[in-house]
């Protein structure tokens, strides 16, 4: 097993490692720039160096200097967390050349499921339905209207190169082709590099539904089951949950088995998730594959009692996987909303400040990954989840109702959220009746903006108070914590707690 972990990532997920390096008696070491000197994974985990300025580029994306620090200090592996480098073929092909364990899935793997086209044909070559449309790029606009014609309007644009919704067209008849195909090369091209783009059939009102699998590097595949993550907005999830209200058990057995299938194409090993679109037939098909830990892994871990981190790390070690398909069960059900900071009246406008109070709640079935605690800076550098609030039932009503409560009792202060905007979701009918599909915060929500949603009871007393005590506690100390007081963060630590 390993002796010591550098963890590549901030946030909530830093910390999420950091526990599972302490359980499994595992030295974690964090990573920071300017903006994190006070951030919770620094002050949590057992080492922590400083990286870089706070532009994601010059420290968290800084391959070079990541790598030769993980082998100044004697890392044995890197986790990449989710979001920078987690995806990025050409660096875990430099960690595993300066002789490193990248804690994931090999890089051709990782090569393999980023290019969509070649992705699409790979499925279709292991009975994995992927969605009915081209498995080459287009090559001009004459077979790219003879190919949409075959398929029948609507039909998705999307880049070879692309994922997450970036460089999508939806193009509506043979009169918008043109435009549309030179538009969507274009943006491919800036975003990407690459101006490669296929063709879709345009699926309507789907549902988001994606697989957890795990391998090992012996050829060993399970799955987790599946989460429902239709409710997002501008391809950020906002609300996931496990397992889906909308697949049965026979959509179930067929999707999760399709899963498994993709994973083994790719001679996958580690975590990875199979994401699908599911029509109101209850067809699904293959949409992507994300090659790492996800942000929404806490619901998976609810229903099935799995670590699934403590499970990554333990694959790349090289340890076989002991659990077994028919041992798993799906226990209960699980609901994630995820906290962000940003000012939903404000057209989502990002929210910054320092966090000057946060009071966790806790309870039957409460989970809060976060990644924020007192004097922790929410700046614009980087992505503005800042924690979780998971909550478990043994079914999805009181998944639903234990998740309200916590909701109503999580305090955050300092930047606006959007927690009280999820009274307004989770009351609403096709929320509870499972019917929502991937458009429900567009046509439901957006409508209501802004300002008519707010139903929910605050704090703002108990809140207020506590900030105000707060304030008073550092006049009385005629001081705040200053940036340069945490420079060696390790000796800072102990002058702080000890
Ligand atoms: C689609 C689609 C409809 N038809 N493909 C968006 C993210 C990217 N991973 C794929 N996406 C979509 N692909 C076809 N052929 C609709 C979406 C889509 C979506 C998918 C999942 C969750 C939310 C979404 C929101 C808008 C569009």
């Amino acid at each position: 097993m390993f002796k010591k972990i550098l963890i590549a990532n901030r946030g909530e997920i830093a910390n999420r490692i950091i526990k599972a390096c302490s359980e499994l008696d595992i030295i974690s070491v964090a990573i920071y720039s300017e903006a994190d000197k006070n951030a919770l994974h620094v002050r949590r985990a057992d080492e922590a160096y400083f990286i870089g300025p706070s532009p994601a580029n010059e420290s968290y994306l800084n391959k070079e200097k990541i790598i030769d620090l993980a082998k100044k200090i004697g890392a044995d592996a890197i986790h990449p967390g989710y979001g920078f480098l987690s995806e990025n073929s050409e660096f875990i092909r430099m960690v595993e050349e300066a002789g490193i364990t990248f804690i994931g899935p090999s890089s051709q793997s990782v090569k393999m499921m980023g290019e969509k086209t070649s992705a699409r044909r790979l499925m279709k070559s292991h009975n994995v339905p992927i969605v009915p449309g081209t498995t080459e790029p287009i090559k001009n606009v004459e077979e790219g209207k003879k190919s949409a014609a075959e398929i029948g309007y609507p039909v998705m644009l999307k880049a070879a190169a692309g994922g997450g919704g970036k460089g999508m067209r939806k193009i509506l008849n043979e009169d918008d082709f043109e435009s549309s195909y030179s538009q969507a090369k274009n943006e491919a091209l800036k975003a990407f590099g690459n101006d490669d783009v296929y063709l879709e059939k345009f699926i309507e009102n789907p549902k988001h539904i994606e697989v957890q699998i795990l391998a090992d590097k012996f050829g060993n595949y399970i799955h987790l089951f599946e989460r429902e993550c239709s409710i997002q907005r501008r391809h950020q999830k906002v609300i996931e949950e496990a397992p889906s209200i909308s697949v049965d058990d026979s959509t179930r057995k067929k999707i999760t088995t399709a899963a498994v299938n993709a994973a083994k194409a790719c001679s996958y090993y580690n975590a990875g998730t199979i994401e699908f679109l599911m029509d109101k037939k209850k067809d699904f098909y293959f949409l992507e594959m994300n090659t790492r830990l996800q942000v929404e892994h806490p619901v998976t871990e609810m229903i099935t009692g799995v670590d699934i981190v403590k499970l990554q790390i333990k694959i790349a070690s090289c340890e076989r996987l002991t659990l077994k398909q028919e041992d798993l069960k799906i226990h209960g059900h699980a609901i994630e909303c995820r906290i962000y900071a940003e000012d939903v009246d404000n057209n989502f406008a990002p929210s910054t400040g320092k966090i000057i109070h946060h009071k966790l709640t806790s309870g039957p079935g409460i989970r809060i990954d976060y990644g924020i605690d007192l004097m922790s800076q929410v700046s614009i550098y980087y992505d503005s989840m800042l924690a979780k609030v998971i909550a478990w039932g043994i079914d999805r009503d009181e998944a639903i109702v234990r998740i309200m409560r916590a909701l109503s009792e999580y305090q955050i202060s300092g930047v606006i959220t959007n927690t009280p905007s999820f009274t307004w979701m989770l009351k609403q009918k096709t929320f509870l009746d499972g019917t929502f599909d991937i458009n429900f915060l567009e046509n439901e929500f957006f409508p209501l903006l802004p300002g008519k949603w707010k139903d929910g009871s605050t704090n703002d007393a108990e809140e207020i108070a506590a900030v105000l005590g707060a304030l008073l506690k550092l006049q009385e100390r005629g001081t705040t914590l200053s940036n340069n007081q945490i420079t060696n963060n390790n000796q800072w630590r102990k002058q702080q707690y000890d």
